[in-house]
């Protein structure tokens, strides 16, 4: 008896658990593009057509490696419209009585999958360094689960970058030097581009009819959308941008959206690359001396250290996760998260190549785009489904404790001993974006003042009761008490102001 073997749009690997427990001359295996997934959040349209044209070309290759495939397209006759729905439509035309699946990313589709008639027997994901069980051991009985001391087991687990047990060059982490601005930096050559082939083509026909009215630009289109293509896109990474990926890592420029990063998240995530390879290859370039410790060290360290932290944050917390509120914000999103049309120009740049590329780094995410969510009070679900929708490389499991968490506070404190904030200060060193601005970032409060400056202040006044005692915060506290009466009233008044045409809707 034939089962059915269930590989979902993230899961394009030969590796994957469930087709590695799986008999090629018996069993079926089902892909299908189905709206429920496609629908879920209004997806950036090049994540989408990243994801089917990646899927199909799996699904090709699984048949010539000899596996009975059925694909579901999304425009094919007779398509359920949800994953469930195809297992049981595959299940009735093989005759099949169970389905072998490999756990899913999201808790929204795992009990979609536990509630299947058709029994789905789910094999843990076993393409991640640590598993749900070690993350559990690691964190029973810690009173704080910091990232650093989990990175530190992961470096011992997996050997990288030790010499012995010491990690290599004497420190554990340099990130201390990986603080600088690009301003002034030769140009970077960015990610590999590919040209879209039929397969690709195809797809972006049906991505555009279908999906185009989402937020997002398909065209120009260049991901790779195979292993092939993704390994081609690492090695042109660790030979033009990890050389000086650590010291320009937190910087930002206004015309140039990729500077030293990889743009290997999306295809990581999706399955086309390993962790191992991509480790390797950076560890590799590191030995030979093309590349310096303070790159690899801090490469490596988002790999097996936050990628996988926050992974096993989000399946500890479990479902209600991505619906914590710890500091009760409620705005509603600002249209300029769909718009980028705001006087901000650092928001309306993080915004603007997020629609083009469903893309940016980190720091715009967490210092522009996720700082300002924060500062201003946006509901957090609000800033998590935008999050989760505009980025090729957003999946709940990764997605959810980097905004909820790391970039929201709205856990409470579990990924952060203190919330990301910052005024316009910090922006303006690491980044170009104030010279262009509507905004003064040298003006505190009043007319013309930067909205960071003042909503950070704000900030932290309105959450004394929470913050004030936070040793990593005093310092802040203490210059906020030491201004003026006349200045903090003033700093409490723009805030209060642009809060208020912020609701409104009025342009800010
Ligand atoms: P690089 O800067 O080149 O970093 C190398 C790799 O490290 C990335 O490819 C990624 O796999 C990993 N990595 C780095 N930081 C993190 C992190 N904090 N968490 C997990 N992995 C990390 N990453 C996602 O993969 N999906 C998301 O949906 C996502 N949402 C985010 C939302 C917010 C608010 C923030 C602050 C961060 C988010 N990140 C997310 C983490 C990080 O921003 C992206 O992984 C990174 O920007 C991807 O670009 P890159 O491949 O060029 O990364
Ligand atoms: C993100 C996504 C999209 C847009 N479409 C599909 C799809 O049609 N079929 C599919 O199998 N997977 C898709 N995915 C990825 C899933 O949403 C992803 O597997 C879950 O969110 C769990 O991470
Ligand atoms: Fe952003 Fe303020 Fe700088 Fe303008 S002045 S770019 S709003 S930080």
């Amino acid at each position: 008896m034939s089962r059915l073997i269930l590989v979902l749009g993230d899961q394009l690997s030969d590796q994957i658990a469930a087709l590695r427990e799986a008999d090629r001359d018996t069993d079926v295996v089902i892909m299908a593009e189905v709206a429920a997934e496609a629908d879920y959040v209004p997806h950036h349209p090049k994540k989408i057509a990243f994801l089917f044209a990646a899927m199909r070309k799996f699904a090709a290759k699984l048949r010539d490696d000899g596996w009975d495939v059925r694909y579901t397209r999304l425009d094919d006759d007779g398509n359920a419209g949800s994953i469930p729905g195809e297992i049981l439509r595959r299940a009735e035309e093989t005759g099949a009585k169970e389905c072998i699946a490999t756990e899913p990313g999201e808790w929204r589709l795992i009990s979609a999958l536990e509630d299947c008639p058709i029994p789905v027997h789910m094999m843990q994901d076993d393409r991640f360094l640590c598993s749900h069980r070690e993350f559990e051991e690691w964190a029973e009985g810690r009173k704080e689960l910091r990232m650093e001391w989990f990175y530190r087991d992961m470096r011992r687990k997996t050997g990288l970058l030790m010499e012995g047990d010491k990690p290599a060059c004497g420190k554990w982490n340099f990130d201390h030097e990986n603080r600088k601005p690009a301003k002034g930096e030769d140009p970077f050559p960015g990610p590999m581009r590919f040209t879209p082939d039929e397969t690709v083509e195809e797809v972006l026909d049906l991505v555009e009819a279908r999906f185009g009215g989402n937020f997002g630009t398909l065209c120009p289109f260049w991901f790779a959308t195979e292993t092939g293509q993704a390994r081609r896109a690492l090695s042109h990474f660790v030979r033009t941008a990890l050389p000086r990926f650590g010291d320009v890592q937190d910087a930002m420029l206004e015309d140039d959206r990729f500077l030293a990063h990889s743009v290997l998240s999306m295809y990581l995530n999706a399955g086309l690359l390993t962790w191992q390879e991509i480790c390797a290859a950076v560890v590799d370039a590191f030995e030979a001396g093309d590349v310096p410790i303070n790159a690899a060290e801090g490469f490596i360290r988002q790999i097996i250290g936050w990628r996988e932290y926050m992974r096993g944050i989000y399946f500890r917390e479990g479902p209600d996760y991505p619906k914590r509120n710890a500091l009760n914000h409620q705005r509603r999103l600002p249209d300029f998260y769909w718009t980028a049309d705001t006087d901000m120009n650092c928001v309306a740049h993080a915004v603007a190549q997020t629609r083009d590329e469903a893309y940016a780094h980190h720091i715009q995410r967490l210092m522009v785009t996720g700082n300002f969510a924060l500062l201003a009070g946006i509901d957090p679900h609000e800033v998590h489904e935008w999050y989760l929708a505009v980025y090729a490389d957003a999946y709940e499991w990764v997605e959810a404790p980097n905004v909820i968490g790391m970039s929201l506070f709205a856990d409470g404190g579990i990924v952060g001993s203190k919330p990301y904030v910052s005024g316009g200060n910090y922006i303006n060193k690491m980044s170009d974006y104030c010279r262009g601005c509507r905004y003064d970032v040298a003006v505190k409060q009043g007319e013309g003042a930067c909205p960071f400056n003042f909503l950070y202040w704000a900030f932290l006044h309105r959450h004394r009761d929470r913050f004030g005692k936070n040793p990593r915060m005093a310092q802040m506290y203490r210059t906020w008490s030491r201004m003026s009466d006349d200045k903090r009233k003033a700093t409490l008044d723009s805030a209060e102001d642009f809060l208020g045409r912020l609701s409104s809707g009025d342009h800010v």
